[in-house]
């Protein structure tokens, strides 16, 4: 007798196991979630992105809605460090010779006043070691926790963060920081790909755009879930804590 679809799912669910308060489905699908198997991945937290003068600022957009995630990243991050959960951060950034630069993205971020590898007010824009690259004082990184720097939007290209998460034995993943429908987009459907059981924090993510972020947020969700599931970071915490 073949089992109906909820024996099958409740058959995939660790005994004992723990899930957020996430839509469209309780996260993770098993309910395996641990320290030894999550990592909380903090994108792209960096002047650049959520500072006065930064690569953000310099094209003009609202600042207040890159810096909305900051305090409950904050929150989340006390608590996941307390419970020995893997913290991983990543930085946006080019080689100083911009030799890892395609033409295309500089060109169009020159389109729009703000070219990356030129002179801006937090020293050059998108480049490594200059102080808009740096991830921002409330955020910064603890001993031990690794730190991804990609030349791109997603966080697997060119970078060592796949060995690292498989190092680690990491199976799922909290996705945190900016920009919504950008870096942490391709960050999640890259990983969703690759196997990864990916959650994305609302509340502790933020867009240049306010409908940018909703709209990432719901594209998520479609599909059962296509690209894994959207929570509050208090949900979150009320599963770990
Ligand atoms: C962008 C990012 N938006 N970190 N980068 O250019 O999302």
């Amino acid at each position: 007798m073949p089992a109906t679809l909820d024996e099958r799912i409740d058959a995939a669910f660790v005994p004992g196991g723990r899930t957020v308060a996430s839509d469209p489905y309780l996260w993770p699908f098993d309910g395996d979630l641990r320290p030894a198997n999550t990592a909380i991945v903090v994108i792209d937290m960096q002047v650049d992105f959520c500072a006065p003068g930064g690569y953000v600022d310099s094209m003009g957009y609202d600042l207040s809605l890159t810096r909305a995630p900051i305090e409950p990243i904050a929150r989340l991050l006390k608590v996941a460090r307390a419970k020995d959960f893997t913290v991983i951060h990543t930085r946006e950034g080019h080689k100083p010779d911009l030799s890892d630069l395609p033409a295309n993205k500089r060109w169009r971020s020159q389109r729009i006043g703000a070219g990356i590898g030129d002179q801006g007010p937090c020293g050059r824009i998108l480049v490594r070691g200059e102080p808009g690259w740096e991830i921002i004082p409330e955020l910064q990184p603890v001993a031990g926790e690794a730190i991804i720097d990609k030349p791109g939007k997603g966080s697997f290209l060119a970078t060592d963060f796949e060995l690292v998460l498989r190092t680690k034995g990491i199976r799922n993943l909290v996705l945190t920081g900016v920009t919504t429908d950008v870096c942490v987009h391709t960050t999640m459907r890259d990983a969703n790909d690759r196997g990864y059981e990916c959650l994305v924090l609302s509340d502790c993510t933020g867009a240049t755009k306010l409908e940018n972020h909703l709209a990432a947020l719901d594209m998520v969700k479609m599909q059962g879930g296509v690209f894994g599931a959207v929570a509050m970071s208090d949900a979150l915490i009320a599963a770990i804590g």
